[in-house]
C-alpha cells in the first residue's frame, strides 16, 4: 500500500511512520508543513526506497490533489495540537484543523481514496473525577477549548463527507499519548526536560486533573488495525486504561530521576481546564481484536525519560523559547 501521512513530522505521526515502516511492507509519503511542532530529525534513519518527505500545507488544494492521485490511503494526523496555544491564538487551529481537513476530504472525494482521520477524546468534553462512566463511541460531543472544538468540527466534517459523498473514511479518537519525539511544550516532556535541566516541574492548578495515558506505539498499532479491518463510516475509541492524575505523574517523573517527589511548583491553572478524560476502548478490542503492548505506565515512562536523556540534541533547540512563552503566561 502507498500511504500518505499528513503531519508525519510531528509527535504521533512520526511514531506512526516508524511503526509502519518497521512492521509492514507499505511505503509512506509524509506531507508536513513543518510548523514549530514539526521536526525532520524525528524522521531520520528511515529506508530511502520506501519513504518520501514532502513539505507543504494541507490547505494547499493543488498539492493535496497531486499527492492523492498517487496514493492508496491517507492517514490524517496534521493539526494544531496544543490546548494552551489555542487559548492564546485560535486562528491557526481553524485554518489547519477545519479548512485543512476540508481540503483533504474534497481530494478524497475526487480520488476515491481510503481516508483515516486521527482525532482526540477531548471532543467529548470532560468527566467528573468520580464518574463511573467513561467515553464511548456514543458519548455526545461537548468540546471545551478552541483546540478541541476544531477537532470536533473536523470529525463532523468527516462524517458528513462519508454520508453525503460516500468518502471511504474511518475516525479514531485517542486519549493522551506519551513516548519519544513529543514536543517539550506538552506535559510529560516539559517536566522531564525541566528536571534534566535542573528546573522544577510546573503543575497547573491543584494537579488533580486526570489524563488517560497511552504509549504512542500502541496508538500506531491501533490505527493500522482500523485501516486494515475498520468499518467505513465508523468511529473507534483508542485507549489503554491508563488513568493517572497530573500530580502523580509529576511525582513519578521526579522519583524516577532521583529527585524528592515534592520538588515541583504549582503555577496558574489553564482557563477552562478539562478535569478528567477516560476512554472505554471495548469496541476496538472486541470487534477488531486490538490490545495495547505497553500495559505498565511506570515502565513506559522510564523508557521515555531515557529517550529524552539520550536525545537532548533533539529537544534542546525548542526548550528556551517554549519556557519563555509559558513564563509570560505565569505557567
Ligand atoms: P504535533 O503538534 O506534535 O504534530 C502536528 C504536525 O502537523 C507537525 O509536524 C506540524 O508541522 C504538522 N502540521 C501542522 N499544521 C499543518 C498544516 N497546515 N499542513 C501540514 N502539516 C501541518 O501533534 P501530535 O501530538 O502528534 O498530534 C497529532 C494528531 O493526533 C493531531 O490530529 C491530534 O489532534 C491527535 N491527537 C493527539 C493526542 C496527543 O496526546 N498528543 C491524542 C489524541 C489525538
Ligand atoms: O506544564 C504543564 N503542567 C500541567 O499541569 C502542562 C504543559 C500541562 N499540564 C496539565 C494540563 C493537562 O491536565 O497536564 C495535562 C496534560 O496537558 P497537555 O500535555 O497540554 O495535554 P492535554 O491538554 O491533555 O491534550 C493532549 O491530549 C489530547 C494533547 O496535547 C492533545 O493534542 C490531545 O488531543
Amino acid at each position: 500500500m502507498k500511504m500518505l501521512v499528513t503531519g508525519g513530522a510531528g509527535f504521533i505521526g512520526s511514531n506512526f511512520v516508524h511503526h509502519v515502516l518497521s512492521e509492514t511492507d507499505h511505503s509512506v509519503t509524509v506531507l508536513d508543513k513543518l510548523t514549530y511542532a514539526g521536526n525532520l530529525a524525528s524522521l531520520e534513519g528511515l529506508p530511502k526506497d520506501r519513504f518520501e518527505f514532502v513539505q507543504g500545507d494541507i490547505c494547499d488544494a493543488e498539492l493535496v490533489d497531486e499527492l492523492f492521485s498517487r496514493h492508496d490511503a491517507v492517514v490524517h494526523y496534521a493539526a494544531e495540537s496544543h490546548n494552551d496555544n489555542s487559548l492564546d491564538d485560535p486562528r491557526p487551529f481553524l485554518d489547519t484543523n477545519i479548512i485543512g481537513t476540508y481540503t483533504l476530504l474534497e481530494a478524497a472525494r475526487k480520488h476515491g481514496i481510503r481516508f483515516h482521520h486521527i482525532s482526540t477524546d477531548e471532543v467529548y468534553g470532560d468527566l467528573e473525577l468520580d464518574d463511573p462512566e467513561r467515553f464511548t463511541e456514543h458519548t455526545p460531543y461537548n468540546p471545551s477549548s478552541p483546540y478541541s472544538s476544531t477537532k470536533a468540527g473536523s470529525d463532523l466534517l468527516v462524517r458528513a463527507w462519508v454520508r453525503s459523498f460516500g468518502v471511504k473514511a474511518t475516525i479514531s479518537n485517542c486519549s493522551n499519548n506519551y513516548g519519544p519525539y513529543q514536543h517539550v511544550e506538552k506535559f510529560i516532556p516539559r517536566q522531564i526536560t525541566n528536571v534534566l535541566r535542573g528546573e522544577r516541574p510546573k503543575l497547573y492548578g491543584t494537579g488533580e486533573n486526570v489524563r488517560d495515558w497511552i504509549h504512542a506505539d500502541d496508538h500506531s498499532s491501533a490505527v493500522l488495525v482500523i485501516l486494515e479491518k475498520g468499518e467505513i463510516g465508523e468511529t473507534y475509541l483508542i485507549g489503554a486504561d491508563g488513568e493517572k492524575n497530573n500530580k502523580d505523574v509529576v511525582e513519578l517523573i521526579l522519583t524516577q530521576l532521583g529527585q524528592p517527589a515534592d520538588a515541583y511548583d504549582h503555577v496558574n491553572d489553564r482557563p477552562g481546564h478539562d478535569l478528567r478524560y477516560a476512554i472505554d476502548s471495548t469496541r476496538l478490542r472486541t470487534e477488531l481484536g486490538w490490545a495495547p503492548r505497553y500495559d505498565d505506565f511506570e515502565a513506559g515512562l522510564a523508557a521515555t525519560i531515557e529517550w529524552y536523556r539520550a536525545n537532548e540534541n533533539w529537544w534542546a533547540p525548542q526548550k528556551a523559547a517554549t519556557e519563555a512563552r509559558y513564563k509570560a503566561q505565569g505557567q
